[in-house]
Order: C-alpha cells, then sequence, then structure tokens
C-alpha cells in the first residue's frame, strides 16, 4: 500500500519545458485543472499528499517522478540525463528527508530518471533511454543488489521512458504497448496490450485499490476493468502536450 505521494504545481514556464509531442501549447488554466483532479485523485486512493509549489526556473519540474526512486527501505536520488532538469532533485531531496533516512545518488557520468525504473515486486526494470544511460543503470543496480532487489536493463528506442509504454497494475499484470510488446524481459507477465492508437494509455498508475488512467482510452479501459479493477480516469490532454504520463506527475511511496 502507498501511504504518500509528492506531487509539485506546474509553473506558467512548464508551456515552455521539454516536448517532443507536437500537440501545440499546453493551456495553462487547463493544466492547473487536471493537475487539481490528479491530486484529488491521488487522495481518493487514499495517500497523505505532499504538494510543492511551482518552479518557475525548472518548467518540467511538475514530473516530479523523474527526481528520484523509492523503496519502502531507501530514496535514490537522480542524476536527470537533461541539463534543464539537474537543478529539480534538490528540492526533493530535502522533501524527501521528512520520510526517509537512507539515501543514495547516482553520479555523473551516470545519468537516470525515475520514468525509466518500473518496480514489479521485488524487481526494477531499468529503461536505457536518451534519459538513463548504462552508468546511470549500473549505479542503480548495485544499489538495488545491495538491499536483496534484482534489476535488468530494457533498451527504450521508441519512447521517452520505459514507463511511456509500460505499466505494472497487480499481480502478474501489466499494460504494454509499441516496442515493449513481446519483449522477452515482460513474457513472465501476463500483458495486457495497449493498441497503437491508444499507445498513451500504456502510462497508469496502480495506486492501492484504483488504476488511474488518462481519459478517453476506451478498449484500454474497457481491458484494465475486465481484469477486476476500479478506474480512476484523469483527463491528462495539457501533460501529454509536454510528453508527460500520470506516472511522471508523482512520487508515490
Ligand atoms: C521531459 O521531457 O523531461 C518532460 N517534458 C516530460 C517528463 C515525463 N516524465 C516521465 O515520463 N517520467
Amino acid at each position: 500500500m502507498f501511504k504518500h505521494a509528492i506531487v509539485k504545481t506546474p509553473g506558467k514556464s512548464y508551456v515552455n519545458g521539454l516536448t517532443t509531442a507536437d500537440l501545440g501549447k499546453p493551456d495553462y488554466e487547463k493544466l492547473l485543472e487536471q493537475h487539481d483532479a490528479y491530486v484529488k485523485a491521488l487522495k481518493k486512493c487514499g495517500v497523505d499528499v505532499t504538494l510543492l509549489p511551482a518552479s518557475e526556473q525548472f518548467p518540467d519540474s511538475t514530473f516530479v517522478e523523474d527526481t528520484a526512486v523509492l523503496t519502502s527501505e531507501f530514496a535514490v536520488i537522480t542524476n536527470p540525463g537533461t541539463p534543464s532538469r539537474n537543478g529539480e532533485t534538490k528540492e526533493i531531496e530535502s522533501v524527501l528527508k521528512n520520510f526517509y533516512h537512507t539515501f543514495y545518488f547516482i553520479q555523473a557520468p551516470g545519468t537516470l530518471e525515475g520514468g525509466d525504473v518500473l518496480q514489479v515486486d521485488n524487481h526494477f526494470y531499468i529503461g536505457l533511454s536518451k534519459r538513463t544511460n548504462k552508468e546511470g543503470a549500473r549505479q542503480l543496480k548495485e544499489i538495488l543488489d545491495s538491499h536483496g532487489y534484482t534489476g535488468s536493463v530494457v533498451p527504450v528506442n521508441d519512447y521517452l521512458h520505459l514507463k511511456t509504454g509500460v505499466s505494472y497494475v497487480q499481480k502478474g499484470l501489466m499494460l504494454v504497448t509499441g516496442e515493449f510488446v513481446e519483449h522477452e524481459g515482460f513474457e513472465s507477465h501476463e500483458q495486457i496490450i495497449v493498441p497503437p492508437n491508444e499507445d498513451y494509455a500504456a502510462n497508469c498508475i496502480l495506486v492501492n485499490d484504483y488504476v488511474m488512467m488518462p481519459k478517453g482510452y476506451k478498449e484500454t479501459k474497457q481491458k484494465i476493468q475486465e481484469a477486476g479493477h476500479k478506474i480512476i480516469e484523469i483527463e491528462a490532454s495539457e501533460f501529454r502536450k509536454q510528453d508527460g504520463g500520470l506516472s511522471c506527475l508523482s512520487l508515490r511511496f
């Protein structure tokens, strides 16, 4: 069960953040509404939410997931793989000191972003992407090994992060799309295949008794419901415009 979540209000500079999506400029008012609905949904799932204020100097900082990897015993502060996001980790580290005693740090030349790390029980899949390099993955694996977890790397070619295309929604059940369909690393898990026209919905989060998923992806929604889940749908158009999915918007622990 997750007890806590950390989220961060998007600043006005969000509209100038990094993106490859080509879906137009985000509408800031709409974005705030969608973010507020996301926070309310987390609360409905029963987690205590820490809401951080906006930081205009970091346009992408509402995507807090990328700054840390959390387990029940320790926190790993990442080293984001893009210069404009590097300074985001300082604030998160100080907030996490309220919850954790044991910290590790991904060190240069290693880079790693939390969006590339998918925990499935005691195993961590680590995406090798444009943001997470081999050295960053190696350092994380070493930290995980020292605590009795396992880790394996998964090359990510077509997506920003590993979790853009894969989610874990319950014991043994994953959502996969695109290059991750029939990927040998995920073969041992039951899979819901998310069709290409709904691939944005491959990024869902299981938060206690609910799956939070983006609104408007009928086929995927039906499959998740058929797997026995209660769903909370979130309007996510303004996050999508900046390559962000629902997992990216919080740290859950
Ligand atoms: C970025 O390019 O870093 C942001 N615009 C989007 C980050 C999304 N984060 C995630 O998938 N974990």
